[in-house]
């Protein structure tokens, strides 16, 4: 198994709730290590860019205004097999779904339904890389 770089992001209706330090203090406590955290706003242009794989998607628009619609906090987790397993902890996309069948995951946690989701986790190593690099500058990772 392959040491990863992998992105998330806590997205707007997490950030609000309170729930940053929760969801960091679990990827630590799952074993990653932190590389690079950072707290912003997306403009529409940066979640438009961000996200430009889904911009044929009909849920498009919904998913550029709600990424936009308050704060989030960006962070690089490394570990063994991270994409992978970030993934596991965060549970499928729509947390209801993830209540049912992953109880224990972020989304279930935190989340509220597809949209309104609590984290964002890059799903490929080809997707960690773009999204890294889009969200951080080499300067700001250890
Ligand atoms: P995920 O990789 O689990 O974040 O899910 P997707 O790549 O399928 O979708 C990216 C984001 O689009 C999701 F996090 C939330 C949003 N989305 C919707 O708003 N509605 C949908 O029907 C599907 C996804």
């Amino acid at each position: 198994m392959a040491v990863e770089r992998t992105l998330v992001i806590v997205k707007p209706d997490a950030f609000e709730k309170g729930a940053v330090g929760k969801i960091i203090d679990r990827f630590i406590q799952e074993g990653f290590q932190l590389k690079a955290l950072k707290m912003f706003k997306f403009t529409t242009e940066q979640a438009e860019g961000f996200y430009y794989v889904h911009k044929d998607r009909p849920f498009f628009q919904e998913l550029v205004e709600f990424m936009t619609s308050g704060p989030v906090v960006a962070m690089v987790l490394e570990g063994e097999n991270a994409i992978k397993r970030v993934r596991e902890i965060i549970g499928p996309t729509d947390s209801e779904e993830a209540r049912r069948v992953a109880p224990n995951s972020i989304r279930a946690l935190f989340g509220t339904d597809k949209g309104k989701n609590a984290v964002h986790a890059s799903d490929s190593p080809e997707s960690a890389k773009y999204e890294i690099s889009y969200i951080f500058s080499q300067l700001e990772q250890f």
